[in-house]
């Protein structure tokens, strides 16, 4: 039984550790921003307003630093204030509530299994949620902290170990939707702007046991019946894809951007999502996170990011804290170009390494990834403004701005009335060089001026 009020306001969780205020960059404070600047304008919006930063409930209130080597590391008091374990989710909630505010992040993200524990059945699970969303919902009115994203996890729990929307058991796949429908609810009782759908086990290990058609159809059904209940409850938030090519299972459906657009597109879908581009599936798929932003901007489906990184030298999803800022200006450079992330921001789906186990470490991880997007974003406003780099694009385009070039793109040439052109006057073509050198001293130059 969920007691009502065990909570206890007067606790704070990060003593000691004041509102982490803006010095600037000449600041030795480590507990300080150097860039950002929440207020500050860059060009017709606040840093805020532009990046709407969001902290994952699963990695900095649920992470312990567990590996398949060794148990976790990372102990928090809060974790041991009761032995009800809904009046530990709900101290757990005080303490990410006081560290959004300290950290000034507007928003945050949660997996419905994150923030409540799971029940012996559903309806018992539903309960334990119903609890908590309840105190989430007094905490984010009293901090005025709001909610980017809420989701579904369809992938810890054992049965889903084969999918669940494409499991081949239709059992679990009608478990998974009454779970997603009441994430759905619950998304929307605590106001959420999107709903994530990240495809956990929604892949194969095998095709000697998998109908691959049966389950892509399956998953296709599963989002169809996802966007008729948002209908029908008039949920507005956005929904969106947050693709990934592999982990936990080797073949993942939602492989990267182009896979899922050509994937919603067969299925009528592309209408109703938009994607959350994580950096880290963006490497794990071969491309670069500005690729994978591009990809989805240049379809007008570019939704919310989930800020990490991976390491080059580890192939696997290892979320860490991003703090490379030429990766990020270019990201933010595409950003910026398609007029951002609307109902998105960037939310750090990023954990602490494991050996990072005070308190502080937190903080210091958020401030490094905070601080690193301020200063992307200023660059890329920047280098954006000044048009360096998209007149050299434009530039190099330039042939299909008028003339044949033009009624190519409009469609009124011919393969006719080309050839006529080529064995006329056009003739051969002149070489002209990428200036892909030129054009990367240029960025090192405007990176470090
Ligand atoms: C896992 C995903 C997950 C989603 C939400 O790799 O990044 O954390 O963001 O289910
Ligand atoms: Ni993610
Ligand atoms: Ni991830």
């Amino acid at each position: 039984m969920a007691k009502a009020t065990t909570t206890t306001k007067a606790v704070e969780h990060f003593a000691g550790v004041p509102k982490i205020a803006y010095e600037g960059p000449k600041s030795n404070n480590p507990l300080a921003f150097k860039h950002y600047n929440a207020s500050e304008k860059v060009g017709d919006k606040t840093m805020a307003e532009h990046l709407r930063f969001g902290i994952a409930y699963w990695h900095s209130f649920r992470g312990t630093g567990a590996d398949p080597f060794g148990p976790g590391t990372i102990v928090r008091k809060w974790e041991s204030s009761s032995k009800d374990a809904v009046s530990v989710a709900k101290v757990r909630m005080d303490a990410a509530f006081e560290f959004y505010q300290k950290i000034g992040a507007p928003f945050w993200c949660f997996h419905d299994r994150d923030i409540a524990p799971e029940g012996a059945s559903l309806a018992e699970s539903n309960k334990n949620l119903d609890a908590v969303v309840a105190h989430a919902k007094s905490l984010q009115q009293a901090t005025g902290v709001k909610l980017l994203w809420g989701t579904a996890n369809l992938f810890s729990n054992p049965r889903f170990m084969c999918g669940a929307s494409t499991n081949p058991d239709a059992h679990v796949f009608a478990y998974a939707a009454a779970q997603v429908k009441k994430a759905i609810d619950v998304t929307q009782e605590l106001g959420g702007e999107n709903y994530v759908f990240w495809g956990g086990r929604e892949g194969y290990e095998t095709l000697l046991n998998t109908n691959l058609k049966r389950e892509q159809d399956h998953l296709a059904r599963f989002l169809g019946l996802a966007v008729d209940y948002a209908k029908k409850i008039g949920f507005k938030g956005q929904f969106l894809i947050e693709p990934k090519p592999k982990e936990p299972t080797k073949h993942q459906y939602d492989f990267d951007v182009a896979t899922c657009i050509g994937f919603l597109r067969t299925y009528g879908l592309h209408k109703y999502f938009k994607f959350n581009i994580e950096t880290n599936h963006a490497t794990l798929a071969g491309h670069t996170f500005q690729h994978e932003i591009e990809v989805a901007g240049s379809a007008g489906m570019l939704g919310s990011i989930d800020a990490n990184t991976g390491d080059l030298l580890v192939g696997w999803d290892t979320d860490q804290f991003s703090t490379d800022t030429k990766e990020l200006t270019l990201a933010m450079m595409s950003i910026l170009k398609y007029g951002g992330l609307g109902s998105g921001g960037f939310n750090f789906d990023a954990k602490l390494r494991r050996p990072s186990t005070d308190l502080a470490d937190l903080f210091h991880a958020h401030i490094g990834g905070m601080d690193t997007y301020a200063q992307a974003l200023k660059l890329a406003h920047r280098i954006n403004t000044e048009g360096k780099f998209s007149n050299h694009v434009a530039a190099r385009y330039a042939t299909y701005d008028s003339g044949y070039g033009k009624d190519i793109e409009t469609g009124k040439a011919s393969f006719e009335s080309l050839e006529k052109l080529v064995l006329g006057a056009l003739g051969e073509p002149t070489l002209k060089s990428g200036k892909q050198e030129y054009l990367e001293n240029l960025l090192n130059q405007e990176l470090f001026r």
